[in-house]
């Protein structure tokens, strides 16, 4: 069966973080395997306990998965600086393919999940490593050092981000604050690959449903592991969470 990584820390309350990252793979029909960066503890308050694993056992869980195959790989919070550069080095180490990175930066609660060295490994090592990475509006500006207030904006933080190496940027809309026209009823992404710009469009699902980030990065290294790529795996995993907000918010 089709093999997908997630890199990622757990979050208690099942929304996020790894948790998230498995029911994706499972709705999208692959197979997945975990190499958890960190423990956190929380619930619809907010983050109670933050515990960063070893590096090196962080290494060793990837290890283990990439022995048996993989077909793509997903990263999501990594807490700190060494794990970071744990990352970095396994990426090259053990030829991990098709790497989604999702830079998460804090928790919907405002809470630090990578603390600053962690931010500047980040940019320094794995960024260039990486196919594509996936920030929203928040983490495009803090990593690109651009504020978005407009589409033009969000245009000049993924060429910002492509500069800084990264091959494939898709900037996620969900979080456009009036940020053009339209803005209220549809989710405008914006992939940037270097040369083109796509721009990605979905009905906006009213809500905001914790994990979605994780979800969608889940989602994009599920439809390349099965053959899928971009933008294509953009489009069908923007769709994929539209599906899940919808879902979660009828409830
Ligand atoms: O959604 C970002 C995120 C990622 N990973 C973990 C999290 C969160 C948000 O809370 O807890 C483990």
């Amino acid at each position: 069966m089709t093999s997908v990584l997630t890199i990622a820390g757990s979050d208690s309350s099942g929304g996020a973080g790894i948790q998230a990252d498995l029911r994706t793979f499972a709705a999208i029909g692959v197979d997945g395997k975990t190499a958890i960066t960190a423990i956190t503890a929380q619930n619809s308050h907010g983050v109670t306990a933050i515990e960063p694993l070893p590096a090196d056992l962080v290494t060793a869980q990837i290890e283990a998965a990439a022995t048996d195959g993989l077909s793509a790989t997903k990263i999501g919070m990594l807490a700190n600086a060494a794990i970071a550069e744990a990352v970095a080095a396994a990426i090259d180490d053990l030829e991990l393919p098709l790497v989604v990175l999702d830079p998460v930066l804090a928790s919907s609660s405002g809470t630090r999940l990578l603390d600053a060295d962690g931010v500047q490994t980040l940019l320094l090592e794995l960024l260039s490593r990486v196919l594509v990475i996936t920030p929203n509006i928040p983490e495009a500006e803090a990593l690109s050092g651009i504020r978005i207030a407009s589409s033009a904006d969000v245009r000049r933080a993924a060429q910002r981000l492509h500069q800084i190496g990264a091959r494939n940027v898709v900037v996620k809309g969900g979080h456009a604050r009036g940020a053009g026209p339209g803005v209220e009823d549809m989710v405008e992404d914006l992939l940037f690959d270097g040369r083109t710009f796509h721009e990605l469009r979905v009905a906006r699902v009213p809500g905001a449903v914790r994990g979605s980030g994780c979800t969608y990065a889940s989602a994009v290294a599920a439809y390349l592991a099965l053959g899928d790529r971009l933008p294509g795996a953009a489009a069908k995993a923007q769709q994929h969470v539209a599906g899940v907000i919808r879902r979660y918010t009828e409830k």
